[in-house]
């Protein structure tokens, strides 16, 4: 954890960050070190195997069936200081600066563990969940293991994030084989790409990125994610699910609201989470 800055990153190529603003997402290599990401990984698998509750979901590890529900710890940094620096790591910090133009504040931890045989995560759009305002929230989402398309790397709508958040309507139509989408209708016209990451590499996508990721087709690859939702320090308000927000310093920012009337699709919404 270190002093913000919001100075252009050396980390990030202008063709990066023009990809991020066209797009929605870039991904970048080796912002954490090979020992870095070894230690994630050994970190995560000691925590399944010690019989701890999936942080903040409420079951053991082995009490979840990969086929039916996402096997992922929620929030670990809210239970370890080695989580809460991986998220604010100086190197993603200063790329999620340059990315938003100001600092950016930690709202949310997962790691996803998905085994072989996983389901996919549905299509959506993390700020309808997030309600991150004024400006939308962003993802950096770290593989620890290479994610490609058999072991259910994420499918994103290039684009999609130049766009508003597309809110829930009565209908039954499902996306392909990624499980139900969280948007229904899914919007015709828009086509979801595969982004295959290695080991190591950290993808950034934007809230209003539709995206999602495949199941896992593979007998013997996990494909194992470590992943932090930030906000913009511009920003003052999150739905409160993903308070205390955190600045670059571990400090809590008390500053921050809860939407009161509701997000664009309405109170309904208020308080779910992908
Ligand atoms: O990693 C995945 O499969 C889904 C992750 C995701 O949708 C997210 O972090 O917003």
């Amino acid at each position: 954890m270190v002093a913000p800055t919001t100075a252009s990153s050396p980390l990030i190529s202008p063709e990066q960050v023009a990809q991020f603003h066209r797009d929605g997402y870039c991904v970048v290599d080796a912002l954490f070190s090979s020992e870095e990401i070894a230690a994630i990984e050994a970190f995560f698998e000691d925590f399944k195997t010690l019989g701890h509750k999936i942080y903040d979901v409420g079951y053991n590890f082995e009490e979840i069936d990969p086929t039916k529900t996402q096997l992922r710890a929620v929030h670990p940094h809210r239970h370890s200081d080695r989580v809460k620096q991986w998220a604010l790591h100086p190197r993603v910090a200063s790329v999620l600066a340059t990315l938003l133009g100001h600092d950016p504040l930690l709202a949310q931890t997962m790691y996803y563990f998905k085994p072989p045989g996983a389901k996919g995560q549905g299509m959506h759009q993390d700020n309808f969940y997030l309600l991150a305002a004024p400006a939308t929230c962003i993802a950096a989402w770290t593989a620890i293991d290479a994610a490609t398309i058999d072991n259910g790397c994420l499918y994103v709508v290039p684009g999609s994030n130049q766009k508003g958040i597309h809110c829930p309507a009565e209908s039954s139509e499902t996306w392909m084989s990624y499980g139900d989408s969280h948007i229904k209708p899914f919007p015709r016209e828009t086509k979801p790409i595969p982004v295959e990451v290695p080991r190591g590499a950290t993808m950034f996508f934007g809230g209003h990125l539709i995206h999602g990721s495949g199941p896992n087709r593979t007998k013997d690859r996990s494909r194992r994610t470590f992943i932090g939702h930030y906000m913009d320090s511009a920003s003052d308000q999150i739905a409160t699910f993903y308070h205390p927000v955190l600045n670059l310093r571990g400090e809590v920012v008390s500053t921050i609201k809860a939407p009161e009337g509701g997000g664009p699709c309405g109170d309904g919404w208020l308080g779910a989470t992908h």
